[in-house]
């Protein structure tokens, strides 16, 4: 293979002729656009800590009212990629956001598709399109691009969740942008979606003859899931992955364009090689206590703490407990990968 041209090889004149007409020659830059064999990674495997992220959350709180926030988050932004930049991975946005006692976050829609997945609270809840979804510990609330949403809670306490967007995407493409709109009316049939796909294998029947709704669930409660891994577990081999995903079952696909979700299981003890892979990934930890070594990085994480798996990452999570499982959320960009068609696996 022939050494490619450098910029310093050309004529001065020739190139401030070339910038002058916004020209760029490639060849000087062609490496470093298309690496061979493995992509250029900028990010690092990071471990956020809640002990690190709650007392500054709850300074927020008291810094910063809610009106003057619209929406109160911490960012988890990988050093990687610079701070100021706000990706955890490549594609993946993920900020942790506080709601007190009676307040309330307005009404918005976005082009960037979200999801929030609860840390800590009862008594939450956000409205999307209409439907009044409770939140939980551990439950998926989508809020899909383009549909109406806003979060308020009901209890004596603060709620904490996850928010993962694939606002990096959306924000290169230069489409991201808001509206805000007042206060949704509420229809009088809280969260229809858990009494309309309550089982799995079994979906309205009207929906096989009308258009199939583009999200039917926006709602996946933690504790169905939680069950599901349990069941899952007895029939699945040790160091074999325990792992859901969040699909919409309407299509048995994922159940947003940009980024996947899923959830694994670490039986006690158990230590698990993820799959060597194209995508990004980002995990919370529900609960559990245990190790993460990704590229030659220990991190070791426990309840709430999230950790950024760059693409291409060797990468493996242990759980460390020997009498308790350990319970994992992982968002990753799996989705659009596929999309794309250049998802790969590598054994
Ligand atoms: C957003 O709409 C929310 O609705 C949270 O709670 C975080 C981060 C970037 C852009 C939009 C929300 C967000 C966001």
């Amino acid at each position: 293979m022939s050494e490619l041209g450098k910029l310093e090889d050309l004529p001065k004149e020739y190139v401030e002729s070339l910038t002058e007409k916004n020209l760029v020659p490639l060849w000087p830059s062609l490496r470093a656009a298309l690496p061979h064999g493995i992509p250029a990674r900028r990010t690092q495997p990071t471990l956020w800590k809640y002990k690190d992220i709650h007392p500054r959350l709850l300074e927020a709180g008291d810094l910063t009212p809610i009106e003057a926030a619209e929406r109160r988050v911490l960012v988890c932004a990988n050093p990687g990629l610079g701070l100021e930049n706000m990706q955890a991975t490549p594609s993946i946005y993920i900020g942790m956001q506080l709601i007190k006692k009676g307040e309330t976050a307005p009404n918005h829609k976005h082009t960037p598709s979200a999801v929030r997945f609860v840390v800590e609270g009862t008594g939450g809840y956000t409205v999307v399109d209409g439907e009044k979804l409770p939140m939980e510990k551990g439950d998926l609330i989508l809020t899909p691009a383009g549909l109406w949403h806003e979060h308020g809670t009901e209890s004596e306490d603060n709620i904490i969740w996850l928010d993962a967007l694939d606002l990096p995407t959306i924000f290169a493409l230069e489409a991201s942008y808001a509206l805000e709109g007042p206060s949704q009316t509420i229809r009088n049939r809280p969260d229809k979606s858990q009494a309309e796909y309550i089982r799995s294998g079994l979906i309205p029947y009207k929906s096989l003859s009308k258009q199939r709704p583009a999200y039917p669930l926006l709602r996946f409660p933690w504790a169905s899931v939680k069950g599901s891994l349990e069941a899952l577990s007895t029939v699945t081999d040790r160091g074999e992955a325990v792992q859901l995903a969040y699909i919409n079952p309407e299509t048995g696909q994922e159940c947003m364009p940009v980024l996947g979700f899923s959830a694994i299981m670490l039986r006690p003890g158990e230590s698990l090689t993820l799959p060597h892979r194209s995508a990004s990934a980002v995990l919370n930890i529900v609960e559990g206590k245990g190790q993460a070594r990704i590229d030659g990085s220990e991190l070791d994480w426990e309840d709430n703490d999230t950790l950024a798996i760059p693409t291409h990452a060797k990468a493996q999570i242990v759980n460390l407990s020997s009498s308790k499982p350990a319970f994992l959320f992982q968002i990753d960009d799996a989705p659009m990968q596929r999309k794309l068609g250049f998802y790969e696996e590598f054994s």
